[in-house]
């Protein structure tokens, strides 16, 4: 007789997902008072976060999270207290959206102006929603989102001051990342910080720029490099010597977008039979010697980290999908099956720069995403990472969970908000004096589906197996994107 196949148990339903994609319209502020356990005393600095706060322009529901405009959240810690703010970004285009009362403009992922492709022909404007990260450098607070200027905002309040082209660094036209990396001993700064960023223009060959700031946000240097080709650069990685970007295997075909059939982003098409090209720009004579190298097509949103093992070896850690998953454009996002996509899964690739031989290897089969190191080993041999995850140990789902990963030992920890909570991007925070790597605190912004409601919850980083203080929120963050810390 056949068995029945028992129907597997998911940690999660969908409509638990879902509702922390609700639209938070309000802006507010407070003491944070409904605290499980303790906020470390030591704790004096802010987390900021950015991700989208409307999922909905004035009724009209967007077709994916990544077009919704920038909302800052910070979490101010001082004697172990905790003080609550978030603003939106108000950025040219969301006042105009306001005082419209409608939505203006298209979004890159496929929202689109009500009124079918008739009212979206020909609109070629891009709206910079400032939506993906957040990062205080340079006495400024930057809301950066990778295809515009960033937008600089008080640090005290949250308002913003206004569209920034960081004091001329950033010509009209260029762009800047979202995911600067900050290298914490520069040999272009005299071994102090600096921050290294790119950003790409894309057509039928791509332009990367590359910017390098000091602590004080002047420019140290600034080069370009021209690649064939489309490219969707999300993220990079640094090491002393080298900026390092994968060119996932990608064309464009503009016309859905010029038709005002698909937003911009949908038109871009994965291509799983060429290769990824790893580009890798020397830092110190960016001009000459790039170096290119191939691996099997995959894409990347996302890099951990890179280090350079010797002068031939270089290792780079990516969260790699076997594709660029792409919605529907006639179903919503909400009703993803998420079992029908592939996971994002962590693996190291190993750049032999002598044969131009690459190899992966898989570091573990979870589905993964949002990495965060300790600050201190960003471009260098490092042992730990923080990183949001499913709670199951191999499907593809939503993050639940956090997981510590010991690169040297193999050894994990894991803690889990499944069934009710659904996680973010951890942020780890280094402790004063640290006695080790994963001596510091790690923030994780949590959507507890059971209250519609966020919490924040803190971690020691030297033993995640339970929370050190959980802070409850008086309404929901929608999920968001990234963030930082900036102690006081
Ligand atoms: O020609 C196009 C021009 C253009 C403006 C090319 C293009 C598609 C590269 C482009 C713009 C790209 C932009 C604006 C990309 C923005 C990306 C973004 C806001 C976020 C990406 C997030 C990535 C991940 C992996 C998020 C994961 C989220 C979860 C696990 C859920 O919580
Ligand atoms: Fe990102």
């Amino acid at each position: 007789m056949q068995q029945l196949e028992k129907p597997i148990q998911k940690p999660y339903s969908l409509e638990d997902w879902r509702k922390g994609y609700e639209s938070q319209k309000q802006e507010l502020e407070y003491w944070i008072e409904d605290i499980e356990g303790e906020i470390p005393q030591e704790l004096s600095g802010t987390l900021y976060r950015n991700g989208p706060g409307f999922l909905d322009v004035y009724g009209t529901p967007l077709q994916h999270p990544f077009d919704g405009d920038g909302m800052i959240t910070a979490f101010t810690f001082n004697e172990g207290k905790c003080f609550f703010r978030n603003r939106f970004v108000k950025t040219k285009e969301f006042l105009e959206e306001q005082k419209a009362g409608k939505m203006l403009y298209r979004g890159v992922f496929g929202s689109q102006k009500p009124g079918g492709w008739l009212a979206n022909l020909f609109d070629l404007k891009i709206k910079n929603i400032a939506n993906t990260n957040v990062l205080h450098w340079g006495g400024k607070l930057l809301a950066l989102w990778e295809a515009a200027h960033p937008y600089h905002l008080n640090p005290e309040n949250l308002e913003t001051v206004g569209l920034d082209n960081l004091d001329g660094i950033l010509e009209a036209g260029e762009v800047f990342s979202a995911h600067p990396r900050i290298d914490p001993a520069s040999s272009f700064n005299n071994g102090k910080p600096s921050l290294v960023n790119f950003g790409v223009k894309t057509g039928l060959s791509s332009t990367i720029t590359i910017y390098e700031l000091d602590e004080k946000g002047k420019l140290l240097q600034k080069y370009s490099h021209i690649i064939d080709g489309f490219s969707f650069i999300h993220d990079f990685v640094i090491t002393p010597n080298y900026c390092i970007f994968f060119q996932n295997p990608t064309t464009y075909n503009p016309f859905p977008f010029l038709f005002g059939l698909r937003g911009a982003g949908e038109c871009v098409k994965f291509l799983d039979n060429q290769p990824t090209k790893i580009i890798l720009i020397p830092r110190n004579a960016p001009h000459k010697d790039v170096i290119t190298l191939e691996t099997e097509a995959g894409f990347i949103f996302h890099h951990a980290n890179a280090f350079e093992v010797n002068e031939q070896e270089i290792v780079v850690d990516s969260i790699c999908y076997a594709k660029l998953s792409q919605i529907d454009p006639d179903t919503s996002y909400k009703e993803v099956d998420f079992d029908k996509l592939a996971p994002g899964q962590l693996w190291r690739f190993q750049l032999n720069l002598q044969d131009g031989k690459v190899t992966k290897k898989l570091i573990d089969p979870r589905c993964v995403e949002f990495p965060s190191i300790h600050p201190n080993k960003v471009g260098r041999d490092y042992r730990y990472l923080f990183i949001g995850s499913a709670h199951h140990p191999t499907s593809n789902a939503p993050l639940q969970a956090l997981l510590k990963l010991d690169l040297q030992t193999n050894e994990q920890q894991f803690y889990s908000f499944a069934p009710k909570g659904f996680a973010g991007e951890p942020v780890f925070v280094p402790k004063a004096n640290p006695q080790s790597e994963d001596d510091g605190w790690v923030f994780n912004l949590i959507y507890d589906s059971s209250r519609h409601k966020s919490d924040l919850v803190i971690f020691d980083g030297q033993d995640i197996s339970s929370p050190v203080a959980t802070l409850h929120l008086k309404q929901h963050i929608p999920y968001g994107l990234h963030g930082s810390w900036k102690s006081k």
